[in-house]
């Protein structure tokens, strides 16, 4: 670990770095997406080459794709794997129930699918995700362009009747353009602010013609590892 890391990298850096002692020969790894989980991949990258590990590793994005490729972990595909022994993955939020708010990153489908399919779900974060009650962070939203305008419509009417502090919806841009996901999908952010009933919320929003899947995690997540600038790790 370089000296000179800033305090939110060294965080992010001990938390995957601890994430690593769940890994062992012969598992098949759900990989995450997102600066803490590109540590992650870092990290294994490194004990395939230098202590021999043994993985087939299962990626949530192509970006994360592209990385474990190029660190020497041998890529296959959900369909390949069939199930996994373990996906290690960043998050956005977490409540002390280990409930989350994923998908800043706009991977939030694969990482859901992946997530679901393994035995056990870790996520690594800095200590920064921790919140008491979700919702801080917009949550993402990813819905097919067809209609979409529409499907924004159905959402703002379904927030109205939830335990919700804020309505806002907006759509996900990349620059000038809107954000597009690795299926070809947008993504809409709703400035919630503070989600009373999350279950209730996922629930509703999925129901709703266009969407294809929310960033709530909820009971999916087994472990907490997080990292602290001073370097301390802390599992929950
Ligand atoms: C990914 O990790 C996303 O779901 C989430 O948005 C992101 C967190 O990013 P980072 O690790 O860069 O803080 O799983």
């Amino acid at each position: 670990m370089s000296n000179e890391m800033s305090p939110i990298d060294k965080a992010k850096f001990v938390a995957a770095k601890q994430a690593t002692e769940y890994v062992t020969s012969g598992m098949k790894v759900g990989l995450g997406t997102g600066s803490t989980a590109a540590w992650l991949v870092q990290c294994l990258g490194e004990m395939v080459r230098e202590e021999g590990l043994r993985i087939k590793g299962v990626p949530t994005s192509t970006r994360t794709a592209k990385l474990a490729r190029e660190v020497g972990i041998e890529v296959i595909t959900l369909d390949e794997a069939k199930w996994l022994d373990l996906t290690i993955d960043g998050t956005d939020e977490y409540d002390a129930n280990l409930q989350l708010i994923k998908g800043g990153g706009g991977a939030h489908l694969q990482e859901k699918v992946v997530a679901t399919a393994s035995d056990r779900m870790i996520v690594i974060a800095d200590a920064s995700k921790k919140v008491e009650t979700l919702g801080a962070f917009p949550l993402p939203v990813e819905v097919i362009p067809f209609g979409m305008q529409t499907t924004k419509a159905l959402i703002e009417e379904t927030l109205a009747g939830m335990d919700v502090l804020g309505q806002e919806v907006t759509q996900r841009q990349a620059g000038d353009d809107p954000f597009v996901t690795d299926e070809g999908n947008f993504i809409l952010d709703l400035h919630l602010k503070r989600i009373g009933a999350p279950q209730t919320l996922s629930l509703a929003l999925n129901q709703i013609p266009g969407v294809v899947e929310n960033g709530l995690f909820l009971d999916i997540c087994d472990t907490v590892i997080v990292g602290h600038g001073d370097g301390r790790v802390t599992v929950r």
